[in-house]
């Protein structure tokens, strides 16, 4: 069968029938609807690294280098590739590798700030951000506001996966204590040994949809991810006994197809340094605090000192947990930080650029 969106008028037959990319998510909703060139067929990026990528299309996976404009075009934009990220691609008949020629707009991501404190993309159009914790140590309200503020961020909807049930006795008041954090979010409870909450987990990408396993290292992301699949796919690593801490098992960054439909983008454990930034938003970790701040005298309270802070009053008043709003507090200052961070880089890169046009305007004024 082919594609609607694969078939403009005239082009005759399309390379492929787009069918079975149904399973990975395409089309990625009603209104995607970016046309694929005649000759042309989409792809979805399952792993990229260093300009390559392996891409899934109607045919199978293949081994994709992007076309000369296209690599001008993420230079210029900054942009790399990663998965999830739907391209077009183009390949000569007999071609082992497929040319990738456009990437097309990415929908919900989830982005860090970069090492060189540009943003970067993890993972791309997402329908959900499953944040995993550990309920042996790894779960606690601070880590949660953290992941929950990266969520919001991406414009997928959070759900909460606590993992590890069984080493845990006090399962339910944990649950719901993390409940609290995030208000209006679903919290699922797991345990890969029995098998336990394994369907709710396939349930919230049923209908095609794409998620995103973030938290931890150790957090049991991977073991989430081979218990979804039924199968041993991704190599998981006992925790370290000294401190609980994860190995960093995960160090790529890739999307599986589930039985069943959906796909899930399986993640290094993320450290929590940078994770902040561009790709975070408070207002949707912490409704509570926005709602109260919307009726401060001033439009752009602090929640400082400012006179007339309902914040500040309904934190007084009880009606707004104080230890949420120092989180929310504490949270502002990192992201002001690594904005300034970002701020910082592009002062230096401006001041670099003037310094190079003032160095040509010398060279051509002394000949
Ligand atoms: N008892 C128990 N152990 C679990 C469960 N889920 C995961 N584990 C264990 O936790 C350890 C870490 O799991 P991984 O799946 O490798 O963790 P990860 O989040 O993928 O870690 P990184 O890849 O380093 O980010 C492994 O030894 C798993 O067997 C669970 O539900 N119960
Ligand atoms: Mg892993
Ligand atoms: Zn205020």
């Amino acid at each position: 069968m082919t594609h609607p969106m694969n078939a403009p008028a005239g082009t005759g037959p399309a390379l492929n029938p787009c069918e079975p990319l149904s399973s990975f998510g395409w089309p990625r909703d009603p209104e995607f609807r970016a046309p694929i060139p005649p000759l042309c067929e989409p792809g979805r990026v399952v792993a990229a690294a260093r300009g390559l990528a392996l891409v899934r299309t109607a045919a199978g996976e293949c081994l994709c280098t992007p076309s000369g404009r296209l690599r001008e075009r993420l230079r210029a934009e900054g942009l790399t590739l990663c998965a999830g990220d739907w391209l077009v691609l183009r390949r000569e008949p007999g071609d082992a590798r497929a040319l990738m020629v456009d990437l097309l707009p990415r929908g919900p991501s989830l982005t860090r700030q970069g090492p060189d404190g540009r943003p970067q993309c993890l993972a791309a159009n997402l329908d959900v951000v499953l944040l995993v914790m550990g309920l042996d140590r790894d779960c606690n309200a601070a880590r949660l506001e953290r992941l929950l503020a990266l969520a919001w961020g991406s414009g997928a909807r959070p759900v909460v996966v606590l993992t590890k049930a069984d080493l845990n006795d006090r399962v339910e008041a944990f649950a719901a204590r993390m409940g609290g954090v995030a208000p209006g979010v679903q919290v699922l409870t797991v345990c890969a040994p029995t098998g336990l909450g394994v369907a709710e987990v396939r349930a919230c990408l049923q209908g095609g949809l794409t998620g995103v396993l973030a938290g931890s290292s150790g957090a049991g992301k991977s073991t989430l991810l081979n218990a979804l699949l039924g199968e041993a796919a991704q190599a998981t690593r006992a925790v370290r006994d000294s401190d609980g801490r994860g190995r960093h098992t995960t160090t790529a960054r890739e999307l599986f197809p589930l039985p069943g439909g959906g796909c899930l983008i399986d993640t290094p454990g993320i450290r929590e340094v940078g994770l902040l930034a561009d790709g975070a938003d408070l207002d949707g970790a912490f409704s509570e605090v926005a709602a109260f701040a919307g009726r401060c005298r001033f439009r752009d309270c602090a929640h400082e000192s400012e006179p007339g802070c309902a914040v500040r009053k309904a934190v007084a008043d009880g009606l707004l947990d104080a230890k949420r709003f120092g989180h929310f507090l504490q949270l502002r200052r990192e992201v002001a930080f690594e904005a300034a961070r970002t701020d910082e880089r592009l002062r230096r890169e401006r001041e670099d650029k003037w310094r190079q046009i003032s160095k040509a305007q010398k060279a051509l004024r002394k000949r």
